[in-house]
């Protein structure tokens, strides 16, 4: 029997067959769970609905996480299809792509730190909030996707290394908060993969092979390995893991320096 058999639930962040999400939602599929899907926008709409098809759903509901009436819709929506929600994925990060590059402070404005907040980490808790009432009392989980830049200086990373701290730390007072109604509220911390959301950041192909020089398992993280994380993490065999950021990086984040050339 699958980890996830008997559960329901929505994937947040799918853009194309290599996101993240797409990885978790094919392992959640495989182990059993019925799932549901939001696209930002109609742009994203068919692709969305052509990887919702592939794991066996028809659940299907707009979400630009910056609207807060679209945000009550989906949970309007699952209501009407299931009568509660086991499990939420939040992939969703945004900062201006002008903030990803060089000098953090000269290319910071104030506008740009609080869209990357909004986007990459309050809609986390947003999202939670207007699911509690139909993920209270079941044994449910949510859980979001951060990277190292939140703990260490990466080069551009820049503010998105702010709002995945401020991610983070959600992870830990939404588990808190959420603890007494039996949610669990955990993050992977995944090492770099070529993503959309990666792919419009120059010089990411170097960031790919620092990586794999760097892990210690000198090679780089699949969707699908992030994945069967997810799964687990979502599940009743991660009864007691809340407030977590677990790394799915093949332990870059445990070095302290690249291995020494021969
Ligand atoms: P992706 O581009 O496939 O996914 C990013 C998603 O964010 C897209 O589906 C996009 O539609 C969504 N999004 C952005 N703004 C939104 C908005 N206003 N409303 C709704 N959705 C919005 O890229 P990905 O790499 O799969 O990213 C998913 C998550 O994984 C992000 O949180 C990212 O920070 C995190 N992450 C990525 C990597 C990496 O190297 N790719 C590493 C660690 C963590
Ligand atoms: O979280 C991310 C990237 C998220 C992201 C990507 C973009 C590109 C397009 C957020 N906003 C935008 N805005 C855009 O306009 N990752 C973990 C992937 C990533 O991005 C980096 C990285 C890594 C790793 C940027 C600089 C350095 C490393």
């Amino acid at each position: 029997m699958g980890m996830l058999e008997g559960k329901r639930v929505l994937i947040v962040g799918i853009a194309s067959n290599r996101s993240i999400a797409a990885g978790i939602a094919n392992a959640m599929h495989r182990e059993g769970a019925e799932l549901a899907f939001t696209y930002q926008n109609d742009k994203l709409k068919s692709r969305v609905e052509k990887i919702a098809e592939e794991c066996g759903s028809n659940v299907l509901a707009p979400c630009d996480v910056t609207d807060d009436t679209e945000i009550e819709r989906v949970f309007k929506t699952l209501g009407s299809h299931w009568d509660g929600v086991d499990g939420i994925v939040h992939s969703v990060a945004f900062a201006p792509g002008d903030h990803l590059e060089g000098d953090y402070l000269e290319n910071l404005t104030r506008d740009g730190f609080k869209l990357s907040q909004d986007i990459s980490a309050y809609s986390f808790a947003a999202l939670a909030k207007a699911a509690r009432p139909l993920m209270r009392d079941r044994q449910s989980a949510l859980l979001t996707l951060t990277y190292l830049g939140s703990q260490r200086v990466m080069p551009n990373y820049n503010v998105m290394g702010v709002a995945k701290a401020s991610l983070e730390a959600n992870v830990r007072y939404m588990a808190a908060a959420l603890g007494p109604d039996n949610i669990r509220v955990n993050a992977i911390s995944a090492g770099p993969i070529r993503t959309l959301a990666a792919s419009g950041i120059g010089d990411f192909r170097k960031l790919l092979s620092v990586a794999e020089t760097m892990a210690p398992m000198r090679r780089n993280v699949t969707i699908e390995e992030v994945g069967n994380v997810a799964a687990f993490l979502c599940s009743d065999l991660a009864s007691a893991v809340t407030g977590e950021i677990m790394y799915v990086d093949n332990g870059i984040n445990i070095m302290g320096a690249t291995p020494l050339e021969k």
